[in-house]
């Protein structure tokens, strides 16, 4: 029973919602409302531009077509200042391990992320070259929670959806996974992922007989 493995980016291999935060929070503050930590935890694993939509709906604020194409731009720009940055020490605790264990193992795995820093962020922090394949917010057409981005991670995988584990810290990304008829892991609160086929408080806590055992058992 081969397996394969799919890694959301941004909290499960690092922590670049913090860096999103203090991007949108400065937008924010230019178009005069209140953008906090708990508004923020909305845009976790949601698009770029559904995120800007989700911000303007939080300021009760309505821009042109033109207004919203610049703020995306001045935001990415000031983003990606933070990301320029980033070392291999913001990598999350037991990403790098786990990533070690499925070497070992023989078990391949991709990105399956919303970003379209993707590519930039793993360069940053030294992963780029260990992922078989990347698929980002440039390789897809509909975000999650449609499944699209993990069925294309099955495809670079070449393996059946059944036989792949996707590891994901939000909602959207959780539903995704199940849409896609994939195996979900959790990472983070175990009550708002509820929807998760297992779930782990953060990847330290992956047991050394998950994907030898538990997983191949389940499949
Ligand atoms: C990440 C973040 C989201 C962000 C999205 C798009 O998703 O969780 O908050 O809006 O990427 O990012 P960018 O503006 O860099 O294209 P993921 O799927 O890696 O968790
Ligand atoms: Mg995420």
């Amino acid at each position: 029973n081969k397996i394969g493995v799919i890694f959301d980016l941004d909290g499960v291999i690092v922590d670049t919602a913090k860096y999103h935060f203090l991007a949108w929070k400065d937008l924010a503050d230019h178009l005069g409302f209140e953008f906090t930590e708990t508004h923020n935890e909305l845009l976790k694993g949601v698009s770029r531009v559904r995120s800007l939509e989700i911000l303007l709906d939080i300021g009760k604020v309505e821009l042109s077509e033109e207004k919203k194409q610049e703020f995306l731009i001045s935001k990415n720009e000031h983003y990606l200042q933070y990301i320029y940055k980033m070392g291999p020490e913001e990598i999350l605790p037991g990403a790098a391990e786990l990533l070690d264990t499925l070497d070992t193992l023989g078990i391949q795995y991709v990105l399956g992320s919303a970003s379209k820093n993707a590519p930039l962020i793993l360069k940053q922090v030294n992963l780029f070259d260990r992922f078989l394949g990347i698929v980002d917010g440039n390789s897809v057409s509909k975000a999650k929670p449609d499944p699209e981005v993990f069925l294309i991670g099955a495809e670079k995988l070449n393996l059946q959806p059944e036989h792949c584990v996707v590891f994901e810290d939000a909602i959207a990304g959780v539903e995704a996974a199940n849409r896609a008829n994939m195996i979900s892991v959790g990472v983070g609160d175990k009550k708002t992922l509820h929807e998760s086929n297992f779930n782990f408080n953060n990847l330290t806590e992956i047991p050394d007989n998950f994907f030898t055992e538990v997983i191949s058992e389940k499949i």
